[in-house]
């Protein structure tokens, strides 16, 4: 191993912040800050707390809040630099030895990774813990990404990064791993890390930290490697991976000097690293956000869309360090930036924006103090992690932020139906498949109507004028239509259709 190989290990952030960031977060303790922590922005309260640099955060069907926590590293001490000049800053900023300042202390790594999970009542517990965990000062990396999936948590844990040559893994690094939500034990099922060893898809430096994953419907396993810069694809029962895609270069943005001779971690391209974080499955294809390289200039990051054949095309661009995708239960695409501004003295907050049709952006939390996972439930409400960078005690936090997203439309255990010459209101119902579901069926007409549905049978009773009943079904998935059995009452416009949806 020589001794620029070394430092890279402990000289570069493991995690994705560079250094000298790190230096304006740590004075902005609250410790060091005597009117303490920001307020929280409006509409927002905070849910979780005490997080370990907490990085995703995924909702389960019974509404289960998962977030995952990269940890503090652990009792082994990786070796110091031999040689710190090497410390390889990206183009744009010089390679700068901080003299005193955090972060301090060598690297280490271990254990201390975990996944935290919040009850529906509100309970706070850690589900899984044992997980890897690697940290230079306040700089970590560890369990990222994650999601459930038919009742399964997959959890993408990170790693080593750019040390992922000098260092045996530790077990489960840089792999997809599923988590049993009752025991929290972890079952390997796809090693990402080795691959990354073995084929190095980018041409670049051996460099593996897994960040977002998500799940197609069908299963398929999505997962970003930030480190590698490649997105790849994982069978729903674990196993290979398959290259999606590799990112390609951030051309550097216009105005903006690179070192002389170029970035050399891209062999000399005037560009910065993509580093490919959040990821969302979409119809086709999966959407990546890019938190871009360092110094992380505002609007080099961008959305890009990756096709099943790994073709890539933008959508969205201008945005800054974005860090994860989410869809909201209006089906529109949001996304998280940990800053929108990380080159002066102070990084600034970060935000969520809601990327429109158009690719341009509206931001709909502002001031996070370095937010990263995203998620909503089905009222519409955000999840959000923040804090997701530990700045001494650990006070990472989940927040939840209300009415950011349309609700969804929630499928009805009871319903009221207006009956009246000649319709029904509303005339398009739609309710919980499987289950039994209450009709109010009420006649506001003068004549008698009822309601049938058709395909399977279903027959109200006849009601004269202000009488009503209750009509309980219990249909499989579908679409039904429905209508009136008074001679001359369907003709005359008394249909409707009530959809039976899971
Ligand atoms: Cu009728």
């Amino acid at each position: 191993m020589n001794a620029r190989r070394r430092a890279i290990i402990v000289g570069v952030a493991v995690g994705l912040l560079s250094s000298s960031s790190a230096v304006a977060l740590q004075e902005a303790t609250p410790e060091a800050s005597p009117v303490g922590p920001p307020p929280l922005p409006e509409g927002c309260s905070v849910i979780a707390s005490e997080l370990v640099n907490p990085r995703f955060v995924a909702v389960g069907d019974d509404g289960t809040i998962y977030v995952s926590e990269a940890g503090v590293g652990g009792d082994e001490v990786l070796e110091p630099p031999a040689d710190p000049v090497a410390t390889p800053e990206s183009p744009g900023t010089p390679a700068p030895v901080e003299e005193g300042g955090p972060p301090s202390g060598p690297a280490t790594r271990g254990t201390t990774g975990q996944v935290t999970m919040i009850s529906p009542d509100g309970e706070q517990s850690v589900l899984a813990g044992e997980l890897p965990s690697y940290a230079m000062g306040i700089e970590t990396a560890g369990p990222a990404g994650i999601t459930v999936a038919d009742g399964e948590i997959l959890l993408a844990v990170g790693g080593a990064g750019p040390g992922t040559a000098m260092v045996d893994a530790l077990p489960n690094e840089n792999s997809v791993v599923s988590i049993d939500p009752e025991s929290g034990e972890a079952t390997l099922l796809a090693d990402i890390g080795a691959y990354e060893r073995s084929d190095n898809h980018d041409p670049f430096n051996i460099d593996s930290n897994l960040y977002g994953i998500d799940v197609a419907d069908d299963g398929t396993i999505y997962v970003n490697d930030a480190g590698g810069n490649t997105t790849y694809r994982v069978p729903a029962e674990g196993g290979d991976p398959e290259v999606l895609a590799v990112h390609p270069g951030i051309p550097l943005p216009e105005g903006m000097e690179g070192p002389p001779g170029g970035n050399p971690f891209r062999d000399g391209a005037m560009e910065l690293d993509p580093v490919p974080t959040g990821i969302l499955t979409v119809e086709g294809g999966v959407l990546v956000g890019y938190l871009s390289g360092g110094p992380f200039p505002p609007g080099a990051a961008v959305i890009v869309e990756v096709a099943e054949d790994g073709a890539i095309s933008d959508v969205a661009t201008g945005l800054t360090m974005v860090v994860d995708l989410a869809a909201g239960p209006d089906d529109q695409l949001y996304a998280s930036q940990i800053s929108t501004n990380f080159l002066g003295e102070m990084p600034e907050p970060g935000n969520v924006v809601r990327i429109l049709e158009d690719g341009s952006q509206e931001v709909v939390v502002d001031g996070l103090m370095l937010p990263n996972g995203i998620a909503f439930d089905e009222n519409g409400d955000l999840l959000v992690v923040v804090n997701s960078v530990s700045l001494g005690e650990p006070n990472g936090q989940l927040l939840r932020c209300e009415g950011v997203a349309e609700a969804a439309d929630a499928p009805a255990n009871e319903v009221t139906i207006a009956l009246d010459e000649m319709t029904y209101t509303p005339r398009d119902v739609t309710i919980k498949a499987g289950t039994d579901v209450t009709l109010h069926l009420v006649n506001e007409g003068i004549a008698t109507h009822n309601l049938t549905i058709d395909a399977p049978g279903v027959r109200g009773e006849m009601l004269a004028a202000g009488e009503e009943m209750e009509l309980t079904v219990n249909l499989p998935e579908g679409d039904y239509s429905i209508g009136c059995d008074v001679p001359g009452h369907r003709i005359s416009g008394m249909t409707g259709v009530i959809h039976a949806v899971p």
